[in-house]
């Protein structure tokens, strides 16, 4: 499937330079965004403003945005990108309620940025590559994100999490980096089976948890880990 997506790729780019990207559309209602992919390659960037509560839906690398691309005072987002490599970026945001993102197959990344989140963050990817990065956001009750068995990339920076933490990224050789993050509530992290490499740079828990590696020669770095100790169980 990636080898005829390539091959069409190239043929398109001799004739227009133009990419072909797909669809998202957008809609506003209730205090509820919602954003639906297709199964072509979707980027979208949703750009909150300075009070991080007026939202730009920005479509990046030609994606175009049908439908709403302005929202004041969003209450919850919900993303469904279905195939295709997507990507999703939230930027600035403060929402009171929740996030969720099905990434859908593909190649898929998942950017948070200097956002506060009311209630829930959700990200899944039932199949292929997921890539999340989370900075300086804040969730307020619960974390759950969730991917199949593919070499997955995980990245948190100077993150609170206040309710609990799920990150379960299946089998593969997944990578794992939680730097300078506050784990509040409890913390469950399940690597699967695969080599993978986690990295816990000055983070805290403030309730037990549960970090196992699964099977596989995987790696540990631990450097001013605080708080409860997590039960880690690396083979
Ligand atoms: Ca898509
Ligand atoms: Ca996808």
């Amino acid at each position: 499937m990636r080898e005829q997506l390539s091959a069409g790729l190239s043929v398109e780019s001799l004739e227009d330079r133009c990419v072909p990207a797909g669809v998202v559309r957008v809609t506003f209602r209730s205090g509820l965004l919602t954003l639906t992919g297709d199964n072509l390659d979707n980027s979208v960037r949703l750009q909150f403003g300075s009070t991080g509560r007026t939202v730009s839906i920005i479509g990046l690398d030609n994606t175009v945005i049908a439908g709403v691309n302005f929202a004041n005072g969003v209450r919850d987002i919900r993303a469904n990108l279905q195939g295709g490599n997507d990507l999703v970026l939230i930027w600035g945001g403060r929402i009171a309620g929740s996030v969720s993102m099905d990434m859908g197959q593909g190649t898929d990344r998942a950017i948070l940025g200097y956002t506060n989140i009311g209630n829930k963050l959700t990200i899944t990817d039932p199949l292929g590559i997921l890539e999340v990065a989370l900075t300086v956001s804040t969730i307020q009750n619960s974390t759950a994100i969730q991917s199949a068995g593919q070499d997955d990339i995980i990245n948190v920076q100077q993150c609170t999490f206040r309710g609990p933490f799920l990150l379960n990224t299946g089998s593969g050789a997944d990578t794992v980096n939680m730097v300078g993050t506050n784990f509040q509530g409890s913390f469950l992290t399940l690597l699967g089976n695969g080599d993978d490499t986690i990295d816990l740079t000055n983070c805290f828990f403030g309730q037990p948890g549960v970090l196992d590696g699964g099977a596989g020669a995987d790696t540990l770095t631990q450097a001013g880990v605080l708080g409860t100790p997590v039960t880690i169980s690396i083979p």
